[in-house]
Order: structure tokens, then C-alpha cells, then sequence
């Protein structure tokens, strides 16, 4: 017996004719993009609304969204003859961009802030063979540095102020349109360098141009409440959130975040660290989503919206899952747990089970 031929997965050949993609690129995969849109199991319920879905970019190869803007950055890098790339990075960036290089045999440089990255991340970059630099400072600082750096240097960068970047991540909003047939009222995201949020309202609005969209979402940033520049409407010099992942006092895209947010008639509001964590607890353990800290801001932002009063009813709303937990077991070994302890023959794992 055999299936139904699948539809192909690979962003740059599927919604080539909407990317920036030439006869030279090289079309280079890693099996990016196509990734699952989930049903809510229990926070749906709970909030009224008429549906909730995860889209699980947790699932893209590298274990982030990152991917999908990354494919292409690389493969026009590599077109305009680049050997090496570069980026500042707050993790995801950095593992996504080493893997790509791998890929292209490329050189790949990241600058990470000293001490701030998930352990995961960090591993990634390592195994995949990146030049690693741990610079003292913020992102914010790295990016300045990085970006300097490229106009020095023969390396092309590839941080979201690319516009390639931006380019490829709208994708996943064709996705979600392409699954659901229509965009959905609400569309919550975690902002940081502001990238995502940008992408995903280019998306929209081209299906929306395109017809193959009848509405346009309302875009839902959220930024950790300690990095939380674009809705205090300031840079914030010294960023802290537990979510390193948005750690980022100052957006690169910020303007287009907020136009993205205006014209769509959405909103950018913060939500604390206990906020965070508490919907990253729920996503595991209501939902069986295991998502990074940053991934849990869009959906602990929703649910802060629900309980300030937001009426959800009758809407369906897309949080987008960003980030892989396995990326930063140090979040998820902190949730408290119970491990019992047993020697090593039967009646004793019974009693450690409370079984006997
Ligand atoms: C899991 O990797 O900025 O607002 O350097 O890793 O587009 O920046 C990561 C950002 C959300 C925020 N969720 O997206 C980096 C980096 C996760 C992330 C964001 C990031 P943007």
C-alpha cells in the first residue's frame, strides 16, 4: 500500500514564487518549514475561544523559527559568492546559522552574550563548528559589534536586519493561512529583535493581496516585562528576563513591529518572568508542548489579554511556538518535580511508587 504523495515541505521550492529566489540560488535544505499547527487541548476552554492552535516551530531542524528566514539568508549569501557568515545572537540565531553553513561549507562566526544563552544553543553552535565568541555586554551590544564587523570583513551577515531573513520567515504565515483557509483574528507572538512579529505580518498581508486569504490577523507581540523597549517606548539598557532568548533592550525592527501592530489594529504588551514561566509549565504539562521560555511569552500574553478583560469569543487565535524546551533543560530541571528514589529490585520501586 502506499500513501498519498506528500506535498513538499521545503519553504524555498513551495512558495518560491512569492520568495526572492533566483535560477543561481542554491536550493539547500534541512527540512525546514511545514510545521505542525496543534490544537489547544485545555487552555482553548479556558480562554473561550473558538480555536487555539500551536504552530510548532519548535519542530523546524534546528529547533527554532529561525530556520526558515536562515535557509534563504544563506542561500543568497552563498549566490553573492560569500565564504563565511556572521551574526550576533541570543542562541537560536547562532545554531541556526552554523547548521546552514555546515550545509553550504561555509565559515560560520556568532557572538553570543557572555553567560546569557541556553546551554542547548550554545551546544548547537559548538557541534556544528562556529567560531564562538562569549562578548561581555548585551545582544544588543553584539549586534552593534557584528554589524560593524561585516562591513570590515568579507563575511556577510546574516542577523534579521537582512532582509532575506525577513523574507523567508513570512512563510510561516502562508502556512497557517494554507492549513486553516483563512488567517486567524488573533496571532500571538514573542517579540525580541522584533524580526518575527515583522515576518509574519509581511506574510499575512501578501495572502491577504494574494486572495488566498479573506481577513488579516491582529498582531499580539509580547515582550518580557524586564526587555520590554517597544512597549515602554525606550530602549532598556541593562535587558533581564529569564526568557534569554528575548533579551533585547533594543530591536533592530522595531519600527516595523509597530507598524505591524497598528495597522493591524493588534497590541505589544509585556509579561513578567511568573507569567512566562507559568504558561511554560501549562504548555508541557496541559498541552504537551515543551517550548523554550520565550516560546511561552505569546501564550502567557494571551492569557494575560483573556484575564484584562480581551473578549475571545468566537475567535480562533495562532500562538506561535518559537523555540524548543530541549534547548534549555536549566528552565525546565528548575520546574519543581518529584523524583523518588528506589533500590535497584522490585519492592522497592513499588514503595517509592506508593504502590505498596
Ligand atoms: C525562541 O537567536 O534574537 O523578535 O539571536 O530565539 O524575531 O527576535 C532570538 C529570538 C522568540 C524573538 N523566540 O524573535 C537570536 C534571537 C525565540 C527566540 C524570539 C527569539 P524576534
Amino acid at each position: 500500500m502506499t500513501g498519498s504523495p506528500l506535498p513538499t515541505r521545503f519553504i524555498l521550492e513551495r512558495y518560491r514564487e512569492l520568495l526572492p529566489v533566483t535560477d543561481r540560488t542554491p536550493m539547500v535544505t534541512l527540512g525546514e518549514g511545514g510545521t505542525p499547527l496543534l490544537r489547544s487541548r485545555s487552555i482553548e476552554k479556558e480562554l473561550g475561544l473558538k480555536a487555539l492552535y500551536f504552530k510548532l516551530e519548535s519542530m523546524n531542524p534546528t529547533g527554532s523559527f529561525k530556520d526558515r528566514g536562515m535557509v534563504l539568508a544563506i542561500a543568497k549569501a552563498v549566490e553573492d559568492g560569500a565564504k563565511a557568515v556572521i551574526c550576533a545572537s541570543t542562541g537560536n540565531t547562532s545554531a541556526s546559522a552554523a547548521a546552514f553553513a555546515v550545509r553550504h561549507g561555509l565559515k560560520a562566526y556568532v557572538i553570543v552574550p557572555d553567560g546569557k544563552i541556553a546551554m542547548g544553543k550554545l551546544a548547537q553552535a559548538i557541534v556544528h563548528g562556529a567560531d564562538i565568541v562569549q562578548m561581555a555586554g548585551s545582544f544588543d551590544d553584539a549586534l552593534n559589534v557584528v554589524r560593524e564587523l561585516a562591513t570590515r570583513h568579507p563575511v556577510a551577515l546574516v542577523n534579521s536586519v537582512n532582509p532575506h531573513r525577513i523574507e523567508g520567515q513570512k512563510t510561516g504565515a502562508f502556512e497557517i493561512v494554507d492549513e486553516l483557509g483563512d488567517a486567524p483574528e488573533i496571532l500571538c507572538i514573542p517579540v525580541g529583535n522584533a524580526g518575527n512579529i515583522s515576518a509574519y505580518w509581511r506574510g499575512f498581508q501578501e495572502y491577504y493581496e494574494l486572495e488566498h486569504a479573506r481577513q488579516l490577523p491582529q498582531m499580539w507581540g509580547f515582550q518580557a516585562e524586564g526587555a520590554a523597549p517597544i512597549v515602554n517606548g525606550a530602549p532598556v539598557a541593562h535587558p533581564e528576563t529569564i526568557a534569554t532568548a528575548i533579551r533585547i533592550g533594543n530591536p533592530a525592527s522595531w519600527d516595523m513591529a509597530v507598524d505591524a501592530r497598528d495597522r493591524s489594529g493588534g497590541r505589544i504588551r509585556a509579561v513578567t518572568d511568573e507569567e512566562i514561566l507559568e504558561a511554560y509549565r501549562r504548555l508541557a504539562a496541559e498541552e504537551a508542548v515543551f517550548c523554550e521560555p520565550a516560546s511561552a511569552a505569546s501564550v502567557a500574553g494571551l492569557i494575560r489579554q483573556h484575564r484584562e478583560g480581551a473578549d475571545l469569543s468566537g475567535k480562533t487565535a495562532v500562538c506561535i511556538i518559537t523555540g524548543n524546551g530541549l534547548k534549555d533543560p536549566d528552565t525546565a530541571l528548575g520546574v519543581t518535580a518529584q523524583i523518588h528514589r528506589a533500590e535497584a529490585d522490585l519492592p522497592s520501586v513499588e514503595r517509592a511508587l506508593g504502590w505498596a
